[in-house]
């Protein structure tokens, strides 16, 4: 009807469960799981669920989330859920438990305690593990899951919104059947918690876009950190980090992007690319201070498939704290999976179409300047000196490395 039809010879397979979308982690935290609800009834709006394949994925067991995540974490996290806690439990025991796994006081506002959060952690860890085993089972070729892409949690313990690192239970999985993993991560903050769960390995090599310096979260992903030291370690130059300042542009963006990403995947010849593309690190994010727009933080889509060579792909969520914005993007780089090019004004028929309207929503577009117009106002921080030192600095990385 619409004339989105499905391209040959290239499955597209979208992997979500819409329980997602009723937890909350407490009023006025910035993680908003409805930006998720924004972002599929985008999808559907456009028709694009006619080029995709849609999954609707159960919750992963704790069986599986064992892969990665300690026993006495993940015992934690199911029990501290209020619907599955035992009443007779001591409530200080509770308290130190809970600072335990997710932080002392002040940082567990990050990762509080919310109701109904086991099921929250293992839908999203669920759609991540059918996202790998439909690409592992060659039923896929590019497999998403928006609501995924927690790159902050630990093997024991939680971090930065993220308590089940399902990014890390996924190239579990693509290494069962692939000698070498590529892991990209273009979310604002530094993908952490990936990088340190392969560090020590050969077989995966992990590349963070991310702001860096002063204080901003977590504070690790400096140019220098490459992986273990001393070249006896496998992992050694197996990490890479593009550490950026305030405020970096599209042509910027493009052009760093294309040239570390390109020479990562061309030196380091993964069997599967795992994109994490949160949504964070576009202009007028609520956390994030980069000046991206929705084009430019696609092109890392649209690149990294260029270059996939019928490697499999998968695409995950991450960050995103300007929930329209979140939408647009994320439905932009379905359709760029998808090879469907969609038209700037929104669809009549939209559900909450008013949160893309007025001047300050992006006029009802799905392509509205980001820059300057919607958040603060983030000064380009960054100059082509920089630029061109983080480039030679990961080409030189990228010498030690045989794909
Ligand atoms: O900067 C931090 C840590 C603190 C301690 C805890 N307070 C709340 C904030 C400062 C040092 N944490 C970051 C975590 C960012 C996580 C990003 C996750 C992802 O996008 O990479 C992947 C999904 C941080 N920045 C902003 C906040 N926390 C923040 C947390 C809140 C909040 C406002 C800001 C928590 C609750 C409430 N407001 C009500
Ligand atoms: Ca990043
Ligand atoms: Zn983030």
């Amino acid at each position: 009807r619409n004339g989105i039809q499905r391209p040959v010879g290239h499955t597209v397979s979208f992997h979500y469960n819409p329980r997602v979308e009723s937890h909350h982690f407490g009023k006025s935290h910035p993680m908003k799981p409805w930006r998720l609800t924004l972002t599929k009834q985008l999808v559907l709006s456009y028709g694009l669920h006619y080029a995709l394949d849609l999954y609707r994925p159960l919750e992963a067991t704790k069986e599986e989330l064992a892969a990665y995540h300690t026993r006495e974490y993940l015992d934690f996290l199911q029990s501290i859920d209020p619907q599955h806690s035992h009443p007779s439990s001591p409530n200080t025991d509770h308290e130190q438990r809970r600072t335990a796994f997710l932080g002392s006081n002040e940082a567990n506002a990050d990762c509080p305690v919310f109701d109904g959060m086991w099921g929250y952690f293992t839908l999203y860890a669920g759609a991540s593990l059918d996202a790998a085993h439909k690409l592992v089972a060659d039923q896929s070729d590019i497999a998403i899951n928006w609501s995924g892409g927690l790159h902050h949690a630990h093997k024991g313990t939680g971090a930065g919104f993220c308590y089940i690192n399902d990014i890390v239970l996924a190239i579990q999985q693509l290494l069962l059947v692939t000698p070498r993993v590529l892991y990209i991560d273009i979310d604002v903050h530094h993908g952490d918690g990936v990088e340190e769960a392969f560090y020590y390995t050969d077989r995966v090599l992990t590349l963070s876009f991310h702001k860096y310096g002063e204080t901003f979260f977590p504070g690790t992903g400096a140019l220098e950190d490459t992986g273990p030291r001393g070249s006896h370690n496998p992992g050694a130059h197996h990490s890479l980090n593009v550490p950026l300042r305030d405020g970096i542009e599209d042509a910027e963006w493009e052009r760093l992007f294309r040239q570390i990403a390109g020479d990562a995947i061309d030196t380091y010849n993964p069997g599967a690319i795992v994109l994490q593309c949160g949504a964070d690190s576009l202009g007028g994010d609520r956390l994030g201070s980069f000046n991206i727009n929705i084009r430019a933080h696609g092109f890392a889509v649209e690149f990294v498939k260029s270059r996939a060579h019928g490697r499999k792909m998968m695409i995950v969520g991450g960050g995103g704290y300007t929930p329209r914005n979140v939408a647009r993007c994320w439905t932009h780089e379905t359709s760029i999976a998808a090879d469907v090019e969609l038209r700037n004004e929104l669809p009549m028929h939209v559900p909450y179409r008013q949160a893309f309207t007025g001047n300050e929503n992006g006029d009802g577009l799905l392509y509205p300047s980001l820059s300057n117009i919607q958040g603060k106002i983030h000064p380009n921080m960054n100059d082509q000196s920089y630029f061109d030192n983080l480039i030679a600095h990961n080409k030189e990385q990228l010498r030690y490395i045989k794909g």
